[in-house]
Protein backbone atom coordinates (compact mmCIF):
# COMPACT_ATOMS: atom_id res chain seq x y z
CA UNK A 1 0.00 0.00 0.00
CA UNK A 2 1.41 2.90 -1.26
CA UNK A 3 0.30 5.92 1.13
CA UNK A 4 -0.27 9.56 2.29
CA UNK A 5 -2.15 9.21 5.50
CA UNK A 6 -4.63 11.00 6.04
CA UNK A 7 -7.72 9.90 6.80
CA UNK A 8 -9.55 7.99 4.12
CA UNK A 9 -6.28 6.52 3.86
CA UNK A 10 -6.32 5.33 7.61
CA UNK A 11 -10.03 3.97 7.01
CA UNK A 12 -8.36 2.20 4.13
CA UNK A 13 -5.45 0.55 6.10
CA UNK A 14 -7.88 -0.36 8.34
CA UNK A 15 -9.78 -2.20 5.78
CA UNK A 16 -6.75 -3.81 4.59
CA UNK A 17 -5.82 -5.19 8.07
CA UNK A 18 -8.99 -6.04 9.21
CA UNK A 19 -9.91 -7.62 5.79
CA UNK A 20 -8.25 -10.98 6.92
CA UNK A 21 -7.02 -11.25 2.97
CA UNK A 22 -3.60 -10.08 3.71
CA UNK A 23 -0.30 -12.15 5.12
CA UNK A 24 2.08 -9.21 4.81
CA UNK A 25 1.45 -5.50 4.06
CA UNK A 26 4.44 -2.79 2.76
CA UNK A 27 3.57 0.27 3.90
CA UNK A 28 5.02 2.74 1.79
CA UNK A 29 4.35 6.69 2.52
CA UNK A 30 4.31 9.60 0.54
CA UNK A 31 4.11 13.19 1.19
CA UNK A 32 0.44 14.23 0.33
CA UNK A 33 -2.33 15.00 2.59
CA UNK A 34 0.41 16.27 4.44
CA UNK A 35 4.25 15.62 5.07
CA UNK A 36 6.12 12.64 4.54
CA UNK A 37 7.15 12.37 8.43
CA UNK A 38 3.77 13.29 9.36
CA UNK A 39 2.05 10.41 7.41
CA UNK A 40 4.91 8.31 7.90
CA UNK A 41 4.22 8.50 11.70
CA UNK A 42 0.44 8.44 10.93
CA UNK A 43 0.80 5.43 9.25
CA UNK A 44 2.06 3.92 12.57
CA UNK A 45 -0.54 5.14 14.36
CA UNK A 46 -3.06 3.48 12.25
CA UNK A 47 -1.09 0.53 12.90
CA UNK A 48 -1.19 0.52 16.49
CA UNK A 49 -4.60 1.23 16.39
CA UNK A 50 -5.66 -1.44 13.70
CA UNK A 51 -3.24 -4.15 15.35
CA UNK A 52 -5.01 -4.01 18.95
CA UNK A 53 -6.17 -7.09 20.10
CA UNK A 54 -5.40 -9.10 16.36
CA UNK A 55 -4.98 -12.27 17.02
CA UNK A 56 -3.14 -13.12 13.77
CA UNK A 57 -1.25 -9.82 12.66
CA UNK A 58 0.04 -9.84 8.86
CA UNK A 59 3.57 -8.87 8.88
CA UNK A 60 4.05 -5.16 8.37
CA UNK A 61 6.47 -3.25 7.33
CA UNK A 62 6.41 0.89 7.21
CA UNK A 63 8.90 2.50 4.52
CA UNK A 64 8.70 6.32 4.84
CA UNK A 65 8.94 7.71 1.08
CA UNK A 66 9.16 11.19 -1.23
CA UNK A 67 9.01 14.01 0.44
CA UNK A 68 7.84 16.70 -2.10
CA UNK A 69 6.49 15.46 -6.04
CA UNK A 70 8.54 14.88 -9.19
CA UNK A 71 8.49 18.31 -9.72
CA UNK A 72 9.26 19.44 -6.01
CA UNK A 73 5.46 20.62 -4.97
CA UNK A 74 5.40 19.77 -1.04
CA UNK A 75 1.63 19.14 -1.13
CA UNK A 76 -0.65 19.58 1.90
CA UNK A 77 -4.47 19.07 2.47
CA UNK A 78 -4.12 19.94 6.38
CA UNK A 79 -7.83 21.98 5.67
CA UNK A 80 -9.36 18.74 5.06
CA UNK A 81 -7.44 15.97 7.30
CA UNK A 82 -6.11 18.56 10.64
CA UNK A 83 -2.72 19.64 10.54
CA UNK A 84 -1.39 16.39 11.53
CA UNK A 85 -3.57 14.98 8.54
CA UNK A 86 -5.16 12.36 11.14
CA UNK A 87 -8.04 15.40 12.78
CA UNK A 88 -5.49 16.44 15.57
CA UNK A 89 -6.27 14.21 18.12
CA UNK A 90 -3.15 13.42 20.33
CA UNK A 91 -2.29 10.10 20.49
CA UNK A 92 -2.50 10.09 24.66
CA UNK A 93 -6.77 10.78 23.82
CA UNK A 94 -5.90 7.01 22.13
CA UNK A 95 -3.44 5.75 25.01
CA UNK A 96 -4.15 7.19 28.19
CA UNK A 97 -0.65 8.17 28.89
CA UNK A 98 0.78 5.38 31.16
CA UNK A 99 0.93 3.59 27.36
CA UNK A 100 2.56 5.75 25.57
CA UNK A 101 6.03 3.31 25.67
CA UNK A 102 4.31 0.64 24.98
CA UNK A 103 3.28 2.40 21.89
CA UNK A 104 6.79 4.26 21.03
CA UNK A 105 7.90 0.32 21.10
CA UNK A 106 5.34 -1.56 19.40
CA UNK A 107 5.42 1.54 16.50
CA UNK A 108 9.42 1.51 16.66
CA UNK A 109 9.51 -2.30 15.54
CA UNK A 110 6.60 -1.39 12.48
CA UNK A 111 9.42 1.14 10.82
CA UNK A 112 12.08 -0.07 8.44
CA UNK A 113 14.94 2.75 9.47
CA UNK A 114 17.22 2.01 6.24
CA UNK A 115 15.34 1.21 3.40
CA UNK A 116 13.11 4.04 1.85
CA UNK A 117 9.99 3.20 0.19
CA UNK A 118 11.36 3.85 -3.66
CA UNK A 119 14.62 1.45 -2.61
CA UNK A 120 11.61 -1.05 -1.08
CA UNK A 121 10.08 -1.28 -4.38
CA UNK A 122 12.90 -1.80 -5.95
CA UNK A 123 14.10 -4.88 -3.73
CA UNK A 124 10.87 -6.39 -4.31
CA UNK A 125 11.87 -6.71 -8.20
CA UNK A 126 14.76 -7.87 -7.84
CA UNK A 127 14.01 -10.56 -5.21
CA UNK A 128 11.00 -11.74 -7.13
CA UNK A 129 12.06 -10.82 -11.14
CA UNK A 130 15.33 -11.75 -10.17
CA UNK A 131 14.79 -14.87 -7.96
CA UNK A 132 11.94 -17.13 -8.90
CA UNK A 133 9.52 -15.00 -10.87
CA UNK A 134 6.23 -14.92 -9.84
CA UNK A 135 6.48 -19.27 -9.72
CA UNK A 136 6.71 -18.36 -5.82
CA UNK A 137 2.72 -18.85 -5.85
CA UNK A 138 2.10 -15.38 -3.99
CA UNK A 139 -0.24 -12.45 -5.15
CA UNK A 140 1.27 -9.73 -4.54
CA UNK A 141 -1.16 -6.56 -4.74
CA UNK A 142 -0.58 -2.75 -5.06
CA UNK A 143 -2.74 -0.67 -3.62
CA UNK A 144 -1.74 3.48 -4.18
CA UNK A 145 -3.99 5.54 -2.49
CA UNK A 146 -1.81 9.20 -2.57
CA UNK A 147 0.34 10.94 -4.70
CA UNK A 148 2.42 8.49 -6.90
CA UNK A 149 5.78 9.96 -6.58
CA UNK A 150 7.46 7.02 -4.92
CA UNK A 151 6.61 4.32 -7.68
CA UNK A 152 7.66 6.64 -10.79
CA UNK A 153 10.78 7.39 -8.53
CA UNK A 154 11.58 3.41 -8.13
CA UNK A 155 10.22 3.37 -12.42
CA UNK A 156 12.94 5.95 -13.29
CA UNK A 157 15.34 4.24 -11.40
CA UNK A 158 14.98 0.78 -13.01
CA UNK A 159 14.71 2.30 -16.14
CA UNK A 160 12.25 1.74 -19.33
CA UNK A 161 13.54 -1.95 -19.85
CA UNK A 162 12.54 -3.11 -17.13
CA UNK A 163 9.23 -1.65 -16.77
CA UNK A 164 7.58 -4.73 -18.27
CA UNK A 165 9.14 -6.91 -15.85
CA UNK A 166 8.57 -4.66 -13.21
CA UNK A 167 4.95 -4.95 -13.73
CA UNK A 168 4.92 -8.71 -14.07
CA UNK A 169 5.73 -9.12 -10.32
CA UNK A 170 1.96 -7.76 -9.58
CA UNK A 171 -0.94 -9.46 -9.43
CA UNK A 172 -3.21 -6.21 -9.52
CA UNK A 173 -2.72 -3.06 -9.48
CA UNK A 174 -5.37 -0.28 -7.74
CA UNK A 175 -5.15 3.05 -8.30
CA UNK A 176 -6.90 5.78 -6.31
CA UNK A 177 -6.20 9.08 -8.55
CA UNK A 178 -8.25 10.99 -11.06
CA UNK A 179 -11.52 13.00 -12.06
CA UNK A 180 -12.82 11.74 -15.40
CA UNK A 181 -15.99 12.94 -15.79
CA UNK A 182 -16.70 15.17 -12.66
CA UNK A 183 -14.69 18.36 -11.57
CA UNK A 184 -11.72 17.96 -9.43
CA UNK A 185 -11.95 18.28 -5.70
CA UNK A 186 -8.60 20.28 -5.41
CA UNK A 187 -8.90 22.36 -8.42
CA UNK A 188 -11.93 22.32 -10.76
CA UNK A 189 -9.93 20.05 -13.13
CA UNK A 190 -7.90 18.12 -10.87
CA UNK A 191 -8.17 15.33 -8.26
CA UNK A 192 -5.90 15.98 -5.50
CA UNK A 193 -3.53 13.02 -5.92
CA UNK A 194 -3.09 13.53 -10.00
CA UNK A 195 -2.62 17.34 -8.99
CA UNK A 196 -0.19 16.73 -6.69
CA UNK A 197 2.38 14.76 -8.62
CA UNK A 198 0.69 14.67 -12.72
CA UNK A 199 4.67 13.80 -13.58
CA UNK A 200 4.64 10.67 -11.75
CA UNK A 201 0.81 9.59 -12.63
CA UNK A 202 2.28 10.37 -16.31
CA UNK A 203 5.37 8.13 -16.13
CA UNK A 204 3.17 5.59 -14.45
CA UNK A 205 0.70 5.53 -17.39
CA UNK A 206 3.96 5.43 -19.43
CA UNK A 207 5.61 2.34 -18.04
CA UNK A 208 2.18 0.23 -18.79
CA UNK A 209 1.95 1.71 -22.73
CA UNK A 210 2.38 -0.86 -24.98
CA UNK A 211 2.83 -3.77 -22.38
CA UNK A 212 -0.30 -4.93 -20.87
CA UNK A 213 -2.41 -5.15 -24.18
CA UNK A 214 0.72 -7.79 -25.28
CA UNK A 215 0.84 -10.11 -22.24
CA UNK A 216 -1.68 -11.70 -19.94
CA UNK A 217 1.10 -11.07 -17.20
CA UNK A 218 1.00 -7.65 -17.19
CA UNK A 219 -1.93 -6.28 -14.72
CA UNK A 220 -4.25 -3.74 -16.09
CA UNK A 221 -4.28 -0.86 -13.88
CA UNK A 222 -7.66 -0.18 -12.46
CA UNK A 223 -8.24 3.58 -11.35
CA UNK A 224 -10.57 4.52 -8.64
CA UNK A 225 -11.46 7.67 -9.72
CA UNK A 226 -13.96 10.62 -7.76
CA UNK A 227 -16.83 9.49 -10.63
CA UNK A 228 -17.06 6.56 -8.18
CA UNK A 229 -15.60 7.61 -4.74
CA UNK A 230 -17.73 10.45 -4.53
CA UNK A 231 -20.90 8.21 -4.82
CA UNK A 232 -20.33 6.43 -1.84
CA UNK A 233 -20.62 8.44 1.60
CA UNK A 234 -20.42 7.57 4.74
CA UNK A 235 -22.84 9.36 7.13
CA UNK A 236 -22.13 10.10 10.62
CA UNK A 237 -25.39 8.27 11.71
CA UNK A 238 -23.73 5.37 10.45
CA UNK A 239 -20.50 6.29 12.41
CA UNK A 240 -22.72 5.96 15.32
CA UNK A 241 -24.37 3.53 14.81
CA UNK A 242 -21.75 0.71 14.99
CA UNK A 243 -22.09 -1.27 18.31
CA UNK A 244 -19.06 -1.74 19.60
CA UNK A 245 -19.03 -0.74 23.24
CA UNK A 246 -15.75 -2.06 24.08
CA UNK A 247 -13.96 -1.14 21.35
CA UNK A 248 -10.64 1.13 22.47
CA UNK A 249 -10.41 1.75 18.26
CA UNK A 250 -13.80 3.06 17.12
CA UNK A 251 -13.91 6.27 19.86
CA UNK A 252 -10.43 7.27 18.61
CA UNK A 253 -11.78 6.96 15.12
CA UNK A 254 -14.84 8.87 15.59
CA UNK A 255 -12.48 11.83 17.13
CA UNK A 256 -10.11 11.62 14.65
CA UNK A 257 -13.43 11.99 11.72
CA UNK A 258 -14.72 14.76 12.77
CA UNK A 259 -12.46 17.51 11.19
CA UNK A 260 -12.58 15.34 8.03
CA UNK A 261 -16.53 14.73 8.58
CA UNK A 262 -16.63 18.52 8.78
CA UNK A 263 -14.72 19.70 5.65
CA UNK A 264 -17.74 17.99 3.93
CA UNK A 265 -20.27 19.62 5.82
CA UNK A 266 -18.71 22.74 4.34
CA UNK A 267 -18.72 20.95 0.72
CA UNK A 268 -22.48 20.13 1.27
CA UNK A 269 -22.79 23.83 2.12
CA UNK A 270 -21.38 24.41 -0.50
CA UNK A 271 -23.55 22.10 -2.89
CA UNK A 272 -26.33 23.51 -0.79
CA UNK A 273 -25.78 27.27 -1.03
CA UNK A 274 -25.57 26.50 -5.19
CA UNK A 275 -28.82 24.85 -4.25
CA UNK A 276 -30.42 28.00 -2.57
CA UNK A 277 -31.43 24.96 0.13
CA UNK A 278 -32.11 25.75 3.37
CA UNK A 279 -29.49 23.80 5.46
CA UNK A 280 -30.66 23.41 9.27
CA UNK A 281 -27.61 24.08 10.72
CA UNK A 282 -26.80 23.16 14.58
CA UNK A 283 -25.14 26.69 15.64
CA UNK A 284 -23.34 24.90 18.72
CA UNK A 285 -21.11 22.37 16.69
CA UNK A 286 -20.79 24.87 13.64
CA UNK A 287 -17.53 25.30 12.61
CA UNK A 288 -15.98 26.87 9.47
CA UNK A 289 -14.24 28.48 6.95
CA UNK A 290 -14.73 31.33 4.68
CA UNK A 291 -18.24 32.14 6.24
CA UNK A 292 -19.74 28.48 5.63
CA UNK A 293 -21.32 26.85 8.41
CA UNK A 294 -21.12 23.12 8.77
CA UNK A 295 -22.17 20.15 10.65
CA UNK A 296 -20.55 16.49 10.48
CA UNK A 297 -23.08 14.90 8.39
CA UNK A 298 -20.78 12.80 5.68
CA UNK A 299 -17.46 11.99 4.25
CA UNK A 300 -16.32 10.48 1.08
CA UNK A 301 -14.56 7.15 1.08
CA UNK A 302 -12.19 7.95 -1.34
CA UNK A 303 -9.45 5.41 -0.28
CA UNK A 304 -11.51 2.46 1.52
CA UNK A 305 -13.32 2.19 -1.73
CA UNK A 306 -10.14 1.56 -3.74
CA UNK A 307 -8.67 -0.96 -1.05
CA UNK A 308 -12.18 -2.61 -1.33
CA UNK A 309 -11.94 -2.66 -5.33
CA UNK A 310 -8.74 -4.35 -4.79
CA UNK A 311 -9.49 -6.83 -1.89
CA UNK A 312 -12.68 -7.68 -3.45
CA UNK A 313 -11.97 -7.67 -7.24
CA UNK A 314 -14.03 -10.11 -8.32
CA UNK A 315 -17.43 -8.55 -6.60
CA UNK A 316 -16.77 -5.58 -9.04
CA UNK A 317 -15.45 -6.48 -12.00
CA UNK A 318 -18.94 -6.60 -13.70
CA UNK A 319 -18.90 -2.26 -12.77
CA UNK A 320 -15.19 -1.96 -14.62
CA UNK A 321 -15.11 -0.43 -17.84
CA UNK A 322 -12.14 -0.97 -20.36
CA UNK A 323 -10.50 2.42 -21.55
CA UNK A 324 -7.83 4.77 -22.53
CA UNK A 325 -6.34 7.58 -20.20
CA UNK A 326 -3.83 10.42 -20.41
CA UNK A 327 -3.38 13.22 -17.68
CA UNK A 328 -2.63 17.02 -17.87
CA UNK A 329 1.17 17.41 -17.12
CA UNK A 330 0.52 21.08 -17.96
CA UNK A 331 1.65 23.80 -14.65
CA UNK A 332 -1.40 25.59 -15.31
CA UNK A 333 -5.09 25.26 -14.17
CA UNK A 334 -4.94 21.71 -16.37
CA UNK A 335 -2.63 19.84 -13.94
CA UNK A 336 -3.37 16.77 -12.81
CA UNK A 337 -6.53 16.66 -15.15
CA UNK A 338 -7.00 13.62 -16.35
CA UNK A 339 -8.93 12.07 -19.51
CA UNK A 340 -10.27 9.35 -21.20
CA UNK A 341 -8.99 9.47 -24.32
CA UNK A 342 -12.12 7.63 -26.12
CA UNK A 343 -14.42 10.74 -25.95
CA UNK A 344 -12.66 12.76 -28.49
CA UNK A 345 -10.29 10.63 -30.50
CA UNK A 346 -10.03 12.97 -33.63
CA UNK A 347 -8.81 15.60 -31.34
CA UNK A 348 -5.41 13.59 -31.07
CA UNK A 349 -5.88 12.03 -34.71
CA UNK A 350 -6.02 15.60 -35.92
CA UNK A 351 -2.32 16.10 -34.88
CA UNK A 352 -1.12 13.40 -36.47
CA UNK A 353 0.71 13.84 -40.42
CA UNK A 354 -0.98 10.34 -41.08
CA UNK A 355 -4.58 10.59 -39.45
CA UNK A 356 -3.86 7.55 -36.85
CA UNK A 357 -4.66 7.99 -33.49
CA UNK A 358 -0.82 7.99 -32.11
CA UNK A 359 0.19 5.30 -29.54
CA UNK A 360 2.04 8.29 -26.73
CA UNK A 361 -0.95 9.60 -25.51
CA UNK A 362 -3.12 6.76 -23.89
CA UNK A 363 -2.70 4.02 -21.83
CA UNK A 364 -5.01 1.08 -21.41
CA UNK A 365 -6.48 0.77 -18.01
CA UNK A 366 -10.02 -0.42 -16.71
CA UNK A 367 -11.69 2.23 -14.08
CA UNK A 368 -14.78 1.81 -11.33
CA UNK A 369 -17.54 2.78 -13.70
CA UNK A 370 -20.76 4.29 -11.57
CA UNK A 371 -22.74 4.36 -14.80
CA UNK A 372 -22.21 0.50 -14.61
CA UNK A 373 -23.93 -0.17 -11.24
CA UNK A 374 -24.05 1.04 -7.57
CA UNK A 375 -21.23 0.11 -5.39
CA UNK A 376 -22.48 -3.42 -3.50
CA UNK A 377 -23.22 -2.69 -0.17
CA UNK A 378 -20.82 -5.01 0.87
CA UNK A 379 -18.32 -2.52 0.60
CA UNK A 380 -19.88 -0.36 3.45
CA UNK A 381 -20.30 -3.55 5.88
CA UNK A 382 -16.66 -4.52 5.67
CA UNK A 383 -15.56 -1.04 6.34
CA UNK A 384 -17.44 -0.40 9.35
CA UNK A 385 -16.76 -3.84 10.70
CA UNK A 386 -12.65 -2.85 9.94
CA UNK A 387 -13.88 0.46 12.22
CA UNK A 388 -15.52 -1.58 15.45
CA1 LIG B 1 -4.76 9.36 0.18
Amino acid sequence: MDCDPGCDDALALLLALRSGVFEGIDILTVAGNVGVNQTTSNALRILYLGTMGMKSKPTVKVYKGCSASLDGVRPSAASVHGRDGLGDVPVSVLLGKERIESFSNTVAAFLEPKISAVQRYIELFQEISEGNGKNDNSQRDLVCTGPLTNVASALIQLGPRNHAAFWKIWSSVTIMGGALGVQGNISYASEFNAHTDPLALRIVLESFRGQNSKSDEIPVPVFVTLDSTEKVRLDWHELESIKAPRSKRLPYIKCMLQKYFLFHGQYAAKEDERKNAIMKIDRKNALGSGGLKCIPRFCFLHDPLAMWVAVKRKRIEKLLTDTTIYVSTDLGAARGKTFLVEDRPFLFAADEPDGKRPGYDRTRVRFLDPSKGRIPDGFKKDLMNALS
